[in-house]
């Protein structure tokens, strides 16, 4: 980078960091919640596994960067939403959107941003539901907001995007490889969906 925040910038961003890591786990604990409450009431449980991440300062900087915004904590918190991420891979496309609702209808739990990947793929294949919800972080002097990404996606969709971010990754060395991979990995996409909708349907007949 060349406009490197200066040290005391930077200090007020680890404090951020304190902030967004309160907000992933009161997230992550709703989530997991949910999903007890199903396997005592339904026998069943919506989430296969979770994942969570806290964007590293240094991709976080590269991100403001590449997107114009100031190097400040302000501009950052403001612009950026996806500093506290959590991934949650679900057994079935149905899980996703049940997922989705209960989260959101949750009083202290507010939609801000929404991405349907499944209705509308990105032109590699990709599917998923991004979506980024605040909810209040009780600190000191009172509850402070913090926007958390959670990106959705079935077990199938999941190991599709962990081989395609590969690709991507791999691209910056050898680009022949998109050119070799990537329509096939499209394909498959489109093929995986059509067996993750097929086996959803043969669980709906045994629930
Ligand atoms: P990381 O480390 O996974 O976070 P925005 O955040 O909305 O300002 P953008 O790029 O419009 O920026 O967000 P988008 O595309 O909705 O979501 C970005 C994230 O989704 C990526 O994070 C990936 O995790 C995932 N993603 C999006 N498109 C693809 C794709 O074609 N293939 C794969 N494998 N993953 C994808 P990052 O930025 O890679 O970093």
């Amino acid at each position: 980078l060349d406009n490197r925040p200066d040290v005391q910038e930077l200090s007020k961003m680890i404090k951020m960091y304190q902030l967004y890591q309160a907000g992933q786990k009161e997230i992550s604990t709703k989530l997991e919640n949910l999903d007890s409450e199903f396997q005592v009431n339904y026998d069943y449980n919506p989430i296969h596994h979770m994942e969570s991440r806290m964007k590293k300062i240094q991709s976080l900087l590269e991100k403001a960067d590449r997107k114009g915004y100031d190097l400040t904590a302000e501009s950052i918190q403001k612009n950026i939403y996806d500093i506290a991420g959590i991934r949650v891979i679900t057994n079935y496309i149905d899980d996703i959107y049940k997922i989705e609702k209960l989260l959101t209808s949750q009083t202290d739990v507010t939609l801000l941003r929404r991405k349907d990947y499944l209705k509308h793929p990105k032109e590699s294949g990709y599917r998923s539901l991004h979506i980024v919800v605040k909810v209040p972080v009780f600190q000191s002097k009172g509850p402070i907001d913090v926007p958390v990404e959670i990106q959705i996606r079935t077990v199938g969709m999941d190991m599709w995007a962990s081989l395609e971010h590969k690709l991507r990754y791999k691209t910056d060395t050898d680009s022949n490889l998109v050119d070799k991979y990537g329509d096939r990995l499209k394909g498959y996409a489109d093929e995986l969906e059509d067996i993750e909708r097929g086996m959803q349907d043969i669980h709906r007949d045994l629930i």
